[in-house]
């Protein structure tokens, strides 16, 4: 049993409309963090779900003339079945209207309060309800109808006066400033740290954290005229799943072996208010919060359930495939930066799959089937471009890859590995073994035998993005199913020489451009 865990989380997802890329997109980038951990020798806990209560969400159920609890019933679901459509590797999925997060939400609550970091007092402010946040003056303008927004999200504010409890986050500045000082590996990416830095160096605010005008929320402890603010009950859901306030395994084991993955707009939250309330409840900071760009829409603005612009996963899922989207959406967009998505660059990336990885794989198979009885190759006599080319897919790779991996720069992983196949590719036409079946059997099946032991790695490698299309390519290359960790990427020649294989079946097709009907 290993040693070595790895808790990484999706945001909770608000239940305001249904999923579409965005959200598909960080749940994505989550799967590819625990696929390659699990392949790591880690113990791994990965945690999504749905995010409930709040104004937001009780409007939204009220437009739709149904309860609370029956239409997020009903959305939270549609986000569960988004589990499947992108073979997202999920452990654990929490909504915020069970009792184990009510009862976590509470819990939390009730410590806070007993430390003296929960006060009642008055708030009043301009509060945007599909931001569930309050503005201040300087943060909301006019627009040309006359309505005012806030500046930072467009959206519409009302002022809002209410009896609420506040954290008292304004005690924790020094903390949190000395915290990430020395931590600066806690934020990512790195452009990222002096956004919180110099937000938490201007002076930090106690937040309102409870609503007295509406009830679809947690209720406060020992004192149920007031529900949670939303962003309070939520970002518990990470301790709520683990069995807080219970010493579980889990508790011991994942927190803070965490990795929050969020999009930019709920940076804040994750890195200044969430790490308040766990000093506050003394329990450690999470290790990592990395803030991912935004899918932007055809018309410019970010992709988004209220704006009504977004792309559904199966838009691209049906016509290309999944693991050719999986792909296409990490190896295109710098995760943490903005970036386009659209029909030319999934079918660029899905020819860049056929045409460097699936055929270095598919005409070398084939050509061992046909022309070396189907035997995987014996290798022999290694020259210094064998040499080269093993030691560049070896563990050099490897490290490249858990580097990147640790700093979720998954377009630079892909590009290393890309790198090799490259590489691999030039080595086929340098070394042409074809010729060679009729010199030099032996140089045939070494050359050969180099190709499929690369192909080996990288498919062991690339498994985390395609995990079906890897499987299958491993398969064909006859690697049994425990040999497919990161542990068996080495300088060490693994590949089952001598076994024979079945005739080999393209993994990774072109894409077809379909003709409109005359
Ligand atoms: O903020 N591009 O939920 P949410 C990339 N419930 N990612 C996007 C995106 C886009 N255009 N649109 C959405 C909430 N996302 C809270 C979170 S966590 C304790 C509470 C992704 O449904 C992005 O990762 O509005 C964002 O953080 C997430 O969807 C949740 O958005």
């Amino acid at each position: 049993m290993t040693d070595k865990y790895f808790y990484v989380t999706t945001p909770i997802y608000y239940v305001n409309g249904e999923p579409h890329m965005g959200s598909a997109y960080c749940s994505l980038a989550c799967d590819i963090m625990a696929r390659f951990k699990r392949l790591d020798g880690y113990q791994v806990k990965f945690l999504t779900g749905t995010d409930e209560h709040g104004l937001k969400i009780f409007q939204a159920a009220r437009d739709r003339g149904i309860e609370p609890q029956a239409f997020c019933d009903e959305i939270s679901q549609k986000f569960r079945d988004l589990i499947p459509v992108m073979n997202l590797s999920v452990d654990d999925f929490i909504r915020t209207t069970e009792a184990r997060h009510k009862r976590a939400a509470q819990a939390l609550w009730a410590k806070l309060a007993d430390r003296g970091d929960i006060y009642l007092s008055k708030y009043s402010g301009w509060y945007a309800v599909s931001d569930e946040a309050y503005y201040t003056d300087e943060e909301i303008i006019t627009n040309d109808k006359g309505e005012k927004i806030a500046i930072a999200s467009g959206k519409p504010v009302e002022w809002m006066e209410e009896e609420s409890y506040f954290f008292r986050l304004s005690a924790f500045q020094d903390r949190l400033a000395e915290y990430f000082s020395a931590h600066p590996e806690a934020i990512g990416p790195k452009s990222r740290f002096n956004e919180i830095m110099s937000f938490i160096k201007s002076g930090l605010q106690d937040f309102s954290i409870s609503r007295t005008t509406f009830s679809w929320g947690v209720p406060v402890p020992g004192d149920e005229k007031h529900v949670m603010y939303v962003w309070f009950d939520a970002l518990t859901n990470y301790l709520s799943a683990l069995g807080y306030p219970d010493t579980t395994p889990e508790m011991q084991n994942f927190w803070p072996e965490t990795l929050h993955i969020v999009g930019k707009d709920i940076q804040r939250f994750h890195c200044v208010y969430w790490p308040a309330m766990l000093m506050a409840a003394d329990l450690p900071v999470p290790k990592r919060v990395y803030s991912h760009g935004w899918l932007m829409a055809a018309d410019g603005r970010k992709m988004s359930k209220s704006f009504g612009n977004f792309l559904v996963p199966e838009d691209f899922i049906d016509t290309y495939g999944l693991d050719q989207t999986r792909f296409y959406l990490l190896r295109d967009l710098s995760f943490g930066q903005d970036g386009n998505i659209g029909h030319d660059g999934i079918q660029r990336r899905k020819n860049e799959l056929a045409n460097d990885f699936g055929n270095l794989a598919q005409r070398v198979l084939m050509f061992i089937f046909k022309n070396n009885e189907a035997r995987l190759p014996k290798i022999t006599n290694l020259t210094a471009d064998d040499q080269a080319l093993l030691e560049a897919s070896g563990i050099v790779l490897l490290e490249t890859c858990r580097k990147h991996i640790d700093l979720q720069e998954f377009h630079l992983m892909l590009e290393a590995i890309w790198m090799v196949i490259r590489q691999a590719n030039a080595y086929v036409d340098t070394q042409a073994p074809w010729g060679l079946k009729k010199t030099d059997t032996v140089r045939m099946e070494t050359v050969l035998g180099v190709l499929c032991e690369t192909v080996r790695r990288v498919a062991i490698l690339c498994q985390p993005y395609m995990p079906d299309s890897c499987g299958r390519m491993l398969d064909q290359l006859m690697v049994a199913a425990d040999k497919r960790n990161l542990a068996d990427v080495s300088n060490e020649i693994g590949l089952e020489q001598g076994a024979v294989i079945e005739q080999p079946q393209g993994v990774f097709p072109r894409h077809v451009a379909v003709e409109a009907p005359a």
